[in-house]
């Protein structure tokens, strides 16, 4: 399709591929005070899902520092962060208070159970839609006999990290993200059972998908993935794959963590496992190292589950698993057509040595937020480039530099395409690119620039 408009040059359908679909994308030009004729829908083929906002590495340190103060309160509590003792609620007092700090909205939801009080602490991300709930959970109780720092304190203590590396990179993610740490798992999933018996319908109808971390740091490990929702397997998958570590489908658990009561009302589901008190096969230690032929967590209930119990590099991998889960499943899923090219031809002089300049593109009828690749397609003709600042405007205003100055960098002309992290940015309104010329005696202008959605 061919769309031409006054004062531009006459564009040509682009042809883009994207992971193998051949996507008519459109080429819309605005000249200066033309607005680009309304613009037929592209095909809207579903491209490969783009990729999203990259999720943070999650300190292994930071994640070994919470099972360390949990190996305390343990010690300082009888041995153990079991229901009904005071090392539990000392634990869940702990997790709150980091959230708490980090600018959480934290509430503890109390039930009873074998004649004690159980405890879940939920917290919630402020922001994103709150009718796409993206759950993240992991039980904060031990069983009686040991302080159970990886059944679960490895859970707990990688969800909190992950949910701390929200709050440090401030993000804004598209849908709603709470977390929860659940009581009572070790006396039959009360807790979580309890929190979904008591969630009205239309709240459960909100959570698009609930993710269940329990023990995923054991000492013999394996790689399981739940294979419950295929979508939130995928994207374990997905992460797994892009380290070079094979999974296996973790066939064990239904019914034997926090997931299953989501799971029974309908809620997709999906988690991580490294395994209990089954026994390592000698394929399993073939791919995944370890020992054939002895449990994948042999201090699984017992005494000895302590902070020596613990493998680092299982629990380092499914930290960042866990976050790239969160900030994958929560980023928005409507990403616009690819190969939608929104161009200004109109030529913009650039004052020598004075103020910046900006030439603007309308963005419309795209839907959602722009790519995490938002290219950046500029053809400024100027003396000595090194004299020029450029940045793009986001419709909000937002700043994102495309070039420094360079004084050394006396090459004529910038023609470039650069790549932007926009997807925390409307698709939609007015983008605009900033140039500054900021040395004398070398001129120029904006002959043309284009952003490629
Ligand atoms: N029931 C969990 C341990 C457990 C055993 N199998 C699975 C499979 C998936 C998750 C957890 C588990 C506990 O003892 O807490
Ligand atoms: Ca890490
Ligand atoms: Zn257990
Ligand atoms: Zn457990």
């Amino acid at each position: 399709m061919k769309i031409s408009v006054p004062g531009a040059r006459r564009i040509s359908t682009r042809t883009a591929t994207a992971a193998g679909l051949a996507l008519a994308g459109l080429l819309v030009t605005a000249a200066p005070a033309a607005t680009a004729a309304p613009m037929a829908a592209p095909p809207t083929l579903r491209s490969a899902p783009s990729a999203v906002l990259a999720a943070p590495d999650i300190p292994l340190a930071n994640v070994k520092a919470h099972l360390t103060q949990l190996s305390s309160i343990a010690a300082a509590n009888g041995g153990n962060r079991a229901h009904g003792r005071a090392g539990y609620l000392a634990s869940v007092n702990y997790v709150k208070g980091k959230l708490d700090a980090a600018g959480f909205t934290t509430s503890v939801q109390q039930f009873t159970s074998s004649g004690a009080t159980g405890y879940n602490l939920i917290a919630d991300w402020p922001g994103g839609d709150p009718n796409q709930v993206v759950m993240s959970g992991a039980h904060l109780d031990s069983v009686t006999s040991g302080a159970g720092i990886n059944d679960n304190g490895s859970g707990s203590a990688a969800t909190l990290e992950a949910a701390l590396a929200v709050s440090r990179a401030q993000l804004q993610p598209a849908k709603h993200l709470r977390f929860a740490w659940w009581g009572a798992e070790e006396l039959g999933l009360i807790g979580s059972k309890y929190y979904v018996n008591n969630l009205p319908s239309a709240e459960r109808a909100k959570i698009s998908g609930y993710l269940n971390f329990d023990m995923i740091g054991s000492p013999n490990p394996g790689y399981f993935v739940y294979d419950d929702d295929p979508e939130i397997e995928q994207t374990f998958k997905d992460y797994y794959a892009g380290i070079g570590i094979p999974t296996e489908i973790e066939t064990e658990g239904d019914g034997r963590s926090d997931h299953a009561p989501f799971q029974n009302v309908g809620i997709p589901v999906g988690g991580l496992f490294s395994g209990a008190d089954y026994i390592k096969t000698a394929a399993q230690a073939q791919k995944w190292g370890g020992t054939s032929g002895q449990a994948f967590d042999r201090c699984y209930h017992a005494s000895c589950d302590t902070t020596a119990n613990i493998n680092d590099t299982v629990l380092d991998r499914n930290s960042d698993a866990i976050a790239y889960a969160v900030w994958t499943l929560s980023a928005a899923t409507t990403v616009p057509p690819a190969g939608t090219v929104f161009e200004n031809l109109a030529d913009v002089t650039v004052p020598d040595n004075g103020a910046a300049i900006t030439s603007s593109v309308t963005v419309s009828g795209l839907t959602g937020n722009a790519p995490p690749a938002l290219k950046v397609g500029v053809d400024i003709k100027h003396t000595w480039r090194g004299d020029l600042v450029i940045d793009l405007l986001a419709p909000d205003g937002t700043a994102y530099r495309l070039k420094n100055s360079s004084g050394s960098d006396s090459a004529d002309n910038v023609i470039a395409t650069y790549t932007v992290n926009a997807s925390s940015e409307v698709a939609n309104g007015v983008w605009k690119l900033r140039v500054q010329d900021i040395a004398s005696s070398d001129t120029g202008y904006i002959d043309s620039w284009r952003l490629t959605f």
